[in-house]
Order: structure tokens, then sequence, then C-alpha cells
């Protein structure tokens, strides 16, 4: 055992907000000004692109897992013309950049994840990194939990089970107290899970699954990428970015694309509309197909959910541009431009028609969306609220966790027990998109009513408007030990909405349970 890490876990030096806070005003304080509106890119004059598939190193049969190596490094990409920005980014042994994981259920996957960054640029931090990969069952030890840091100089392996059902995942950072601005210098992607039902269904595979990674930004006169949280409540930038470029144009073709739509914003929600007046069909929600696809003109996306979504082109002549508007939501910074994402142009007939179907039924048997309310065994109440200067749950932050030495839990189900959370945000002026890990729940309701159209499949993720209250039912299943629940609104979940439940008394434990290495790291 590390017995420096330990004593660095027990005393909360990694995890006092109070001794960072500070250093992190004085620092924003002086950081420079940005780049006018003037000299950013116009919308849509940047080609779409999709980030890169990861690539395995091997692939080990007796135990039918798939290894992959990960460094994460600083980078200077080309984010905006004639610009340089260094960013943080996952590089998978083959070079490529916050590469897209493809991986079928029951496949296992090891990543060996190795922190070779450097301080951060403006706020002159050494990350401490934790890497969460959001939507999966993973152990406690795997899921990224925030106190389980890897410092600049060490690697962790991490293990994904993949016995779920087919979903859109991602993959971030979720470093104790830093995860907002690690994730804000580029430290996220997405990991796509295909199962056999998904797979037979006539929805739109291969190339028309597109990935729609969405987050905001803002950046100095040099071009590099300027962090504020406006004292802790959320990052806003200018410029919309989507799988890295500034507000792309995509060329299409006519006929069906079914978008898997990630927000991976700091704090921006959105709120999606074609300007053509066609509806965005929704297929699948956080923890993957609805049992029936949703016809909408607009709908809410907030900070770290997912919506898979189709669009038919085949509507359109060839010439015609669509555009991908947002009419944002309340609480949101806007400026000039955060009023649109992306182009669509229709440029010519299909070059296939397969999988070009939107079926009535997708995935009627899914347990998170079948189980009756009557199976559940427990009511509890989550109230987020600031208090103090910091943001809680229930009353309680991540410093009070730390301070019990991990113990202090907010819930505690048994295993496999089914239970129904309400989840209330007391106050005006702020929204909290909050996230529960490792379980999926349905939406009972919201403010009393039935949930939101496009919230009617699993989810991981619930957007808590002003004063809202949603009830939602989970099943504590797959595996047992403690877990997060946070805002993921990340100046939130930094300071400090963030508690733990436990389910069963046991399970692995999240800090020593598979603690870090010093690099260099071994072949895996
Ligand atoms: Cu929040």
């Amino acid at each position: 055992m590390d017995l420096s890490r330990r004593d660095l876990l027990k005393t909360g030096a990694f995890g006092s907000a109070a001794l960072l806070l500070p250093l992190e005003r004085f620092t924003n304080a002086a950081a420079p000004s940005r780049m006018p509106a003037s000299q950013l890119p116009q919308p849509f004059t940047l080609p779409f692109t999709v980030p890169p598939t990861a690539k395995r190193v091997r692939w080990d049969q007796a135990t039918n897992t798939d290894h992959y190596a990960m460094q994460m490094v600083q980078v200077n990409q080309s984010i905006l013309p004639g610009f340089t920005t260094a960013t943080w980014a996952y590089r998978d042994s083959f070079g490529n950049l916050n590469p897209t994981f493809d991986v079928m259920q029951n496949r296992k996957v090891h990543v060996r994840h190795c922190n070779e960054l450097p301080d951060h640029p403006q706020l002159g931090y050494a990350p401490p990194t934790s890497v969460h990969l959001h939507g999966s069952a993973s152990k406690p030890q795997y899921d990224g939990y925030a106190s389980d840091a890897t410092t600049p100089g060490n690697w962790k392996d991490y293990y994904y089970p993949n016995n779920q059902d087919a979903r859109t995942l991602w993959y971030h950072d979720h470093g104790v107290h830093r995860t907002a601005s690690n994730v804000y210098m580029g430290l996220a992607g997405m990991y796509r899970m295909f199962d056999p039902v998904e797979r037979a269904l006539p929805i739109p595979h291969g190339p028309y699954d597109v990935p729609l990674i969405v987050r905001d930004a803002m950046f100095d006169t040099a071009g590099q990428l300027l962090f504020d949280d406006n004292d802790h409540s959320g990052v806003y930038g200018d410029v919309i970015l989507v799988n890295g470029t500034p507000w792309p144009v995509m060329k299409v073709e006519r006929r069906k694309y079914r978008f898997r739509i990630l927000n991976a914003s700091i704090s921006r929600s959105y709120q999606w509309q074609l300007d053509s007046g066609q509806p965005l069909h929704v297929i699948g929600t956080d923890g993957g197909l609805m049992p029936a696809p949703v016809a909408i003109q607009k709908f809410r996306h907030g900070v770290a959910e997912r919506y898979e979504v189709i669009i038919d082109f085949a509507k359109y002549p060839i010439g015609k541009r669509v555009v991908l508007k947002n009419l944002s939501n309340k609480n949101n910074i806007n400026y000039v431009n955060t009023d649109k994402v992306m182009a669509f142009d229709v440029v010519g007939p299909p070059t296939s028609f397969a999988g070009n179907k939107i079926p009535a039924v997708l995935r009627p048997d899914c347990e998170t969306m079948t189980m009756p309310e009557s199976a559940a065994v427990q009511s509890r109440r989550l109230d987020l609220f600031r208090e103090n200067g910091e943001w809680t749950i229930n009353g309680k932050t991540w410093a009070d966790v730390v301070k019990s030495n991990y113990e202090m839990v907010l819930a505690n189900p048994k295993l496999d027990d089914v239970e129904i959370w309400e989840l209330t945000n007391l106050s005006g002026g702020w929204n909290h998109p909050l996230h529960i890990h490792l379980i999926d729940f349905r939406i009972l309701s919201r403010n009393g009513k039935p949930p939101l159209p496009q919230e009617r499949g699993p989810k991981d993720v619930v957007y808590l408007g002003e004063n809202e209250s949603v009830r939602v039912l989970a099943k504590f299943k797959h595996q047992t030990g403690k877990y997060m629940i946070h805002c993921h609104n990340l100046p939130h979940e930094d300071h400090d909405m963030m508690g733990q439940f436990m389910v069963g008394d046991g399970g692995d434990d999240p800090i020593y349970g598979d603690p870090p290495h010093p690099l260099p790291a071994p072949p895996v």
C-alpha cells in the first residue's frame, strides 16, 4: 500500500475545496481576455468530422477481453482557424485522440490509462485523474470514483463488463475537485455498446450511426482555452463544438440518419430544434433504446444526457441546408452564435437503403421500463440546494464524505432492491443535471405530471430545473459497493454537490480495490 497516498486521501489534501478555492479565484481573476466574436469562425464554414475509432492492442481469447492502452496527454490541436490550442486528450496506442470505443455486448474491455499530463496551463495544478465510463455498471474500483485519484506519472487499469443493454456511453475524467477543468481541457470521448436486439432493428447503422459530441468553449486572444466557472455556478462558452469542430456542416444523403447526441458540456444545457420544422425522432436515452420512438419538435438536453435521434433527410431536395438550432433553456449564459449548433447539407441520393426505418417498437421488454412501481421496497428523498456557498445534496458535500473516511452514505439499498427516489431542486436560479452512478432508472413523474416525451426511456441523468421534483424508479443491480451521486454541472460537482450510496454491505473498495502504479506501465 502506498502510505503517502493513503495519508493524502485521509487528510483530504486531494479533496479540500477550501484549500483550493483562493488560488483558483486568484488565477481566474488574472486570466487573459476572451477572443472577440469577430475573430471566431462563422457558423457552418468548417467540415464535420467524426471521432476516430479506438484500436485495441490485442484480444485475449481465454478471457474474451479486448485490451487497450491509453495515455492522457497534452496536445496542440487546430480548433479555431489560424490558431493552435493546447488541449488534453485520451490517446490510444495508435495515436487516435479521444477515440470512440465500439464494443459488442459481453465482450469485456480492459483499458490501461496512463496520466502523462503536465500542470494545467491556466490554473497551474497537477491534475488528479479518475476515468469514469458513464453508463457502465463497473465495479467500484473501476468506476472513476473521484477520490481514486491517479496523479501525473502514474497509471491505472480499468475493467468493463459490457453486460448491459446496448447504449451510448461516454468516458470522461472524474478527478476530485478538478473534474470541470479537466473535462473542459478535453478529457472526454464516446463509447458505443451494441447488442443483438439493437443490431437486428432496421434503424440506421454503420456510416449512418453518427456520434454528435456537443460542448461549448471559450478562447483567449491567443487561441487558448479559457476557463471561467462564474464563482462555481457554471462554465458557458461562446463557441459550440461538435466532435471538436466549431459549428460544422455535414454533407448528408437523402435518407435517415441516427445521431447519438451527447451533451459533453461543462454546464450548458441545450434545446434542439430543426429550422425546417421537421420533427426529431428520439429512439434512445442514456440507458439505451426506448420501448418506442417519440417524434418531437424540440426537446431539452441537459449535461451528460445522451439522446439517440433519427433525422429523415429524404424529406428535402438536394441542395437544401437544414440547421440544428439550440433554443436554450433557463440559466444558460448565451452569446451571439450559441443559438445554433451545426448544419446538414443534403448533397445526393442514398448510396444505401439499409437501416432506413423507424420501427414502431424498439425494445419493449427492458427491465428498467417494465418493472412495476409496486416492486419498490423503499422511498428516499434527495434535496439539492446551496448552503454556505457550497452546493449540497441533503445538506452534505463530498468533503463530508472525505471527512467520514469515505464511510458516509446517502442511501444503502440491498443488492437487487427496487427503490423510488424523489429528487428535488429546491432553488430558483439553478438547474442540476443529477447523475446516479451504476444504475439505470425510469422517470415516474416530473412535478407530479408524466415524464417529458423524450424521457420515456432508461436514464442515468435527470435534468432538475428550477424548483422541479422528479420521482425515479431504479433497481440496484449488477454490483455491490460504493457509488457516487452528483450534479453533472461540473463546477457544482467540484464544489461540492456529490455524495455516495452503497449497494449491499461490502463490495470492492473504490480507492484501494486496484490502486494506480508509477509509470512506466508494462505492456497490456
Ligand atoms: Cu448542479
